[in-house]
């Protein structure tokens, strides 16, 4: 699989892809409404593309910890417009962060060229609607849901735990008419783990990319406060680094916020690597 396919569009997996995180929540600072907020997630693509993303990631729902649900039309209203804008503008495949079915049917129609779902199409009609959309999906690992996953996560084993979970969804995905080389899969570092089971996935990383093509999204998470020992705002040299570590241990896609350091430390990596 070295390679997965969006519409006409097609991303490498032969080297590290870096997929930008594009903030559309609300910008609650500003009083200029809605034209406001998709103008400020138009340059913000445009930058992460400039530096260097060869996807986006768009997604309305707060998958936070202690996040509550957000309702179908609120999310909706967020993340149309903005696919839509995007893909009017840019090549750059867009990638849904959704769990829901209709936004994920909508965002396909709207020119969405990927599903991203934290859930793993477990949701109800979802499975058959991502199917049906024909793109590609990444399916990601979650112990509990986020508005009280950091609780007290808990595994035997989290390493085989994780993989055995992803191994299961990958295959109903198969045989709900995926192709193979449409299916990623995400551990979900933070997603219901403390630092030792984050630690450990990224560790055993080699495992679970020796099964799929492998997203990860590390990216100023909560794990590198607790590394640094302070609750360091800047967690950007530490999110590269794991980035990188993920990278050298299999993974295809990371997922970030810092592109153009990202994309450096990847340009090092396939100097070395590229002789
Ligand atoms: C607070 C904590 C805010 C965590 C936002 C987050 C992933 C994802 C997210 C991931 C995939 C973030 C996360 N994380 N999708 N969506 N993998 N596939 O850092 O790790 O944006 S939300």
């Amino acid at each position: 699989m070295l390679q997965f396919k969006s519409g006409d569009r097609t991303v490498s997996l032969k080297r590290p892809a870096i997929m930008g995180i594009l903030n559309v929540t609300p910008d609650s600072f500003s009083d200029g409404g809605q034209f406001h907020d998709l103008d400020q997630a138009l340059h913000h693509a445009e930058s992460m593309i400039e530096e260097g993303a060869d996807l986006i990631d768009v997604g309305g729902e707060s998958t936070r910890p202690g996040a509550e649900d957000v309702s179908i039309q609120l999310e909706l209203d967020r993340v149309i417009p903005v696919i839509e804008a995007l893909e009017a503008r840019f090549d750059t495949i867009i990638s849904l962060d959704t769990s829901k079915p209709q936004v994920m049917r909508e965002g396909a129609a709207a020119g969405a060229g990927m599903i991203n779902d934290v859930r793993a199409l477990q949701e109800p009609g979802t499975l058959e609607i991502a199917a049906s959309t024909g793109l590609p999906v990444c399916l990601m690992h979650m112990q509990g849901q986020p508005r009280s996953m950091q609780h007290s996560p808990e595994y035997s084993d989290v390493v085989a735990e994780v993989t055995q979970f992803l191994i299961k969804r990958r295959q109903i995905c198969l045989n709900a008419g995926f192709d193979a080389s449409q299916i990623l899969l995400d551990p979900g570092f933070g997603f219901g783990k403390d630092l030792s089971h984050n630690l450990a996935l990224l560790r055993g990383l080699e495992q679970l990319c020796a099964e799929a093509p492998v997203l990860v999204g590390l990216s100023r998470k909560r794990m590198f406060g607790q590394i640094l020992g302070s609750d360091s705002a800047n967690r950007v040299v530490a999110s590269v680094t794991a980035a990188l570590l993920c990278v050298q241990r299999g993974a295809s896609i990371v997922r970030v916020h810092d592109v153009q350091q990202t994309a450096q430390a990847l340009e090092v990596y396939r100097a070395v690597n590229e002789p």
